[in-house]
């Protein structure tokens, strides 16, 4: 593992949108000309990738006849199948089009949420066709930046009403999708709707498939909030529902900086990583991140490089914890349980009350214990930092 060379069953994917990301912002236009989606693809498969995503327009343009989008749909079907490279998850822009300036599925206009229903629905044909099982929703415009004119309740449920469409859809064409919900506070809305990893767990139990549907968190969004993204992830895969990840990383407080992973915080992404290794997850690493600005062709493939390989060492880094036996001896004293206190735990029982009611706890004794945890936490910057 030591060259931390990527391999497929890392199933490390990319969105033609990452590496192929124009570099262009609110307060400046495009720096680089935008690689075609084979030349996207042909890139990937030169740094090591094992997968592509996209969004219906990164492949086919909005106005596209349909013999266009059959020649661009040939053209990159070839690419797959020169590079193996597969399509591991499919999505739709619901954002870049003005039409979208109020939202898709939550737009005041029945006319947009009826067109974006449309749009998504072809755009689920399109991902079918080339195999992706995963498909993201990430409601870029469902918000508001003043409540005035839109109800948060209506929103909600015409937000559930198209869900439920699209599964049914996908039942009808046997596509077997899982959809995966991906949250973001704010950005490009003043605020979004369904704000966190956590609130989209909450709206999965109000559909009509629940079974159909999982989150697809990203490291950016839980940090923009000041949260701990980890933490987020672990209740997803608690509720079985972490179908998917979108991997990059993020000064806390700032705009949506998709760095590339594992750049800005070394500490929680080691954290992170640890959590996906240990618990088996094993859903496509996606990496939703792209090159800085100043970035050339060049920089871009060493910045796609740099989120596997970082991944890559974060893994190493996780198993050497895991087998450091200073570190387990912490962790054993942290976790010591003589089972003394069994017959309280596990399910409620009429005695078990009555018995947890009479026992007598030394409470000023317990109060008095401490936790390694300052001794710990410094092995695990040593380890991070190379030293141990
Ligand atoms: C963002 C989002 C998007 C989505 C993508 C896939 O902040 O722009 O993270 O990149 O992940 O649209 O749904
Ligand atoms: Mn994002
Ligand atoms: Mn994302």
């Amino acid at each position: 593992m030591a060259d931390y060379q990527p391999k497929p069953e890392h199933k490390f994917s990319f969105g033609l949108w990452t590496v192929n990301n124009p570099g262009r912002d609110p307060f400046g236009d495009a720096v680089r000309t935008p690689m075609s989606p084979v030349e996207t693809v042909h890139l990937l498969a030169e740094v090591g990738a094992w997968g592509v995503n996209f969004h219906d327009n990164d492949l086919i343009p909005i106005d596209a006849t349909h013999a266009q989008e059959r020649q661009i749909m040939a053209g990159f079907q070839k690419a797959l199948a020169d590079t193996g490279i597969v399509v591991p998850m499919a999505t739709t822009n619901l954002f870049f089009d003005p039409v979208f300036r109020d939202g898709a599925f939550t737009s005041n206009d029945p006319k947009v949420r009826a067109y974006a229903r449309q749009k998504t629905i072809r755009s689920m044909d399109l991902g079918a066709e080339l195999g992706a099982k995963v498909y993201v929703f990430w409601g870029g415009r469902e918000g508001t930046e003043t409540d005035s004119g839109k109800s948060a309740l209506d929103a909600g449920k015409w937000f559930r009403e198209a869900l439920n469409f699209f599964c049914e859809y996908s039942i009808d064409q046997g596509y077997g999708y899982k959809f995966a919900l991906e949250a973001k506070p704010n950005e490009p809305r003043g605020d979004l709707y369904l704000p966190t990893t956590g609130a989209m767990l909450g709206f999965i139990a109000t559909l009509d498939h629940p079974e159909m549907v999982g989150v697809n968190p990203e490291v950016a969004h839980e940090t923009m909030a000041g949260l701990n993204f980890m933490h987020a992830v672990a209740q997803a895969w608690d509720a079985g529902k972490l179908f998917h990840i979108d991997l990059n990383d993020q000064n806390i407080g700032r705009y949506d900086q998709d760095f590339r992973f594992g750049s800005h915080n070394i500490k929680q992404n080691f954290f992170l990583v640890k959590f996906l290794e240990d618990v088996g997850y094993d859903a496509p690493r996606h990496f939703d991140a792209h090159a800085y600005r100043s970035s050339d062709t060049e920089d871009i493939k060493a910045f796609a490089r740099g989120c596997m390989r970082t991944y890559l060492i974060l893994k190493e880094k996780a198993a050497r914890f895991n087998a450091d036996a200073e570190i387990q001896a912490l962790l054993a004293e942290i976790k010591a349980d003589d089972g003394a206190m069994d017959p309280f735990f596990g399910k409620y029982s009429a005695e078990k009350a009555k018995a947890l009611k009479a026992h007598m706890f030394d409470r000023p004794a317990m109060g008095k214990r401490g936790q390694p945890y300052e001794r710990l936490d410094q092995l695990v910057i040593d380890l991070l930092l190379g030293v141990r």
